[in-house]
């Protein structure tokens, strides 16, 4: 089963989100595996965003991401990765797709809500960076069955 990181950034926390992003992807039949809210130190912002080290927006995305607490969480399901990037939309939010959470809620890229891991292989990394193996629950619904095909 795909898994992969989400975090609600902290304008989404501040806007009062977290419950609007989690029934999203509850609805689509995701499955959480892990969740906690959190302050983001630096050296985890660091991490978290290397591959945008030395890019023009990087310092601003840095103190955006530790600028007040986050909801991170894993979520698990078949094609887990691509189905949670379609459900959050295109990183700019004037260019997402109506009915994306993007779409729905943002207007400027630097303020867009949500992070969503772009590859199974990204989502490996970043749950690792995010959550220790004991913090990830395995669980199954009643319900599976009927969402998940296999
Ligand atoms: P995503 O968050 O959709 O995976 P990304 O990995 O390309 O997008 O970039 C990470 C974050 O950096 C993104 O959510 C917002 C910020 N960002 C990306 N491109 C930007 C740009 N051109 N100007 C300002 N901020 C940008
Ligand atoms: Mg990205």
């Amino acid at each position: 089963m795909e898994r992969s990181l989400v975090l609600v950034k902290p304008d989404g926390v501040q806007r009062g989100l977290i419950g609007e992003v989690i029934a999203r992807f509850e609805r689509r039949g995701l499955r959480l595996v892990a969740a906690k809210f959190m302050q983001v130190s630096l050296e985890l912002a660091k991490q978290h965003y290397a591959e945008h080290e030395g890019k023009p927006f990087y310092d601003g995305l840095i103190a955006y991401i530790t600028s007040a607490p986050v909801m991170a969480m894993v979520w698990e399901g078949p094609n887990a990765v691509a189905a949670i990037r379609q459900t959050v939309g295109s990183t700019k939010p004037v260019e997402s797709a109506p009915g994306t959470i993007r779409h729905d809620f943002a207007l400027e890229v630097g303020r867009n809500l949500i992070h969503a891991s772009d590859k199974p292989e990204t989502g490996i990394r970043e749950m690792g960076l995010w959550f220790k193996a004991d913090e990830l629950v395995e669980w199954k619904r009643e319900v599976d069955r009927w969402v998940f095909e296999g």
